[in-house]
């Protein structure tokens, strides 16, 4: 097991489209062991495999307050959706940005399992949210996208910030000078 790197927001590889899992093999399983330990250690209630740089689709969810609710989806697609809902969301990839986003209120997903099974569930509120959170990942797709333009820029500010802050490093001083 191992503690993965997450991309961080505006990383390009965030907008790679995931490849459909072909094969849920020893690999993918301990793809999915390695994000479970990442996403405990950040910690974060969701984790989708792009995040740490494999374009498979392939997320983890875990939304129990005492990670004892560890759910894994492969290949996952919504099949029906019904109502709205508006939480505030957050994002592995986007440190400490915090915003709105409309969502369906309740989603029924079909997925493999580990086991490489087909399975169907229904999820709503705050697991609906985070279903959906993720798979938008394996569309290349991350929160801010719904936000204003506005909101959008405000953020790229803040994370420029914060890497100089995180990565003091010559070239990062480089780039303040240029
Ligand atoms: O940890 C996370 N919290 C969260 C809160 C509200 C809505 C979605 C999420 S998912 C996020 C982890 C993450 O970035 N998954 O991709
Ligand atoms: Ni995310």
């Amino acid at each position: 097991m191992a503690v993965l790197d997450i991309l961080v927001y505006p990383d390009p590889r965030l907008r790679e489209i995931a490849e459909p899992v072909v094969r849920v093999d020893d690999g993918i399983l301990a793809l999915v062991d390695d994000m479970a330990e990442t996403m405990y250690q950040a910690p974060g209630i969701g984790l989708a495999a792009i995040q740490v740089n494999v374009p498979q689709r392939v997320i983890i969810i875990d939304v129990s307050k005492d990670q004892s609710e560890l759910r894994v989806f492969i290949n996952p697609q919504i099949v029906a959706r019904e109502g709205n809902q508006e939480i505030e969301e957050g994002c592995l990839s986007v440190p400490e940005v915090f915003a709105p986003v409309q969502r369906s209120e309740s989603i029924v997903v079909r997925a493999l399992n580990r086991e490489g099974e087909r399975f169907e569930t229904r999820a709503e509120g705050l697991l609906s949210v985070c279903i959906q959170h993720e798979i938008d990942h394996l569309d290349g797709k991350v929160f801010v996208d719904y936000l204003s333009r506005l909101k959008q820029e405000r953020i790229l500010k803040r994370l420029q910030k914060q890497a100089k802050r995180a990565v003091p490093t010559a070239s990062a001083q480089d780039a303040v000078t240029l």
